[in-house]
């Protein structure tokens, strides 16, 4: 594959660049996706959107955190992909760039990335179900309950049917409106409100770009698919 020479010309002359990435970005570092198939889409019989949804935390917290550690074990092996690697070098190539993400893993992190917007939050915290205090647990490992106020904590990630982190949606939709390139790697394009920002920037007159295998919802609204895998194709743009 090649980029095509007007997303590389544009690409060349970008000073506001977003780019929103999803489980796919990672899944060239051996991170399940949740909805390509693969192992992590059951758990004990249970669908994922059943297994990380609010009211299950609320029903059996204790199995909530048995498939959020059983992850965190898998994931602590796992290293970033050259995707990863690339989108983190974008930060210093652009005037403003912003970084989206529905991952919760922490490998954008890993591979150098410094700030970013997390939208579904990360699998390496917990917070308390009371007090709302944070806990990080990447070098820790997970307390039983809350120091500051001794009730039960939970993964701080968003589960189906939660609120996105309070401004985090804003913000990106903000950057979204302003932003001239838009990327959008690796995600199927089906969680919103995620899935709007590349709509809101196609409607502020962006140029959006979509990385994926496989076509999404969407895939007719871009400006360029590039159909292919993260890891083959963000590093393309080096040459
Ligand atoms: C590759 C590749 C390679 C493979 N290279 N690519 C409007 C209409 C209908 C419903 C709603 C709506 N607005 C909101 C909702 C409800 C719901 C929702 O969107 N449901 C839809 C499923 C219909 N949204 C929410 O509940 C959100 N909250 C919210 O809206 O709050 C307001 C509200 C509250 C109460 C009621 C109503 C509104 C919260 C969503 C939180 C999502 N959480 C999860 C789980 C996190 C915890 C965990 O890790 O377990 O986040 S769900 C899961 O999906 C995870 C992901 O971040 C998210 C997105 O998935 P993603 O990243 O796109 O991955 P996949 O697997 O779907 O796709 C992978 C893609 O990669 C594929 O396309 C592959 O082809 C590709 N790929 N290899 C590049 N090598
Ligand atoms: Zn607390």
């Amino acid at each position: 594959m090649q980029i095509p020479a007007e997303l590389r010309e544009r690409f060349a002359r970008a000073r506001r660049v977003l780019v929103l990435t999803g489980a796919g970005v990672s899944a060239e570092s051996g991170v399940p996706t949740f909805r390509g198939g693969g192992n992590s889409a059951v758990w004990r019989g249970m669908p994922f959107d059943v297994i990380s949804s609010a009211e299950m935390v609320e029903r059996d917290l204790p199995a909530v955190w048995e498939w959020f550690d059983y992850r965190r074990n898998l994931l602590a092996e796992l290293n970033p992909n050259p995707a990863h690697y690339e989108i983190a070098r974008w930060q210093e190539r652009f005037a403003e760039f912003t970084l989206v993400t529905q991952n919760v893993d922490g490998l954008h992190q890993k591979a150098g990335s410094r700030k970013m917007i997390e939208l579904h939050g990360n699998i390496w915290r917990a917070r308390c179900t009371a007090c709302d205090t944070a806990y990080s647990m990447v070098q820790e490992r997970r307390p039983d309950a809350c120091f500051e106020c001794g009730d039960l904590l939970r993964p701080d990630v968003v589960l189906f049917g939660e609120m996105l982190p309070p401004g985090a949606f804003e913000l990106a939709a903000a950057c979204a409106s302003q932003c001239e390139l838009c990327f959008v790697v690796g995600t199927s394009a089906l969680v919103y409100p995620a899935a709007a920002l590349p709509e809101i920037a196609k409607a502020a007159g962006a140029y959006v770009v979509e990385v994926n295998p496989e076509r999404t919802p969407l895939s007719s609204l871009c400006d360029e698919v590039l159909t292919g895998k993260a890891g083959e194709v963000l590093p393309l743009f080096q040459r």
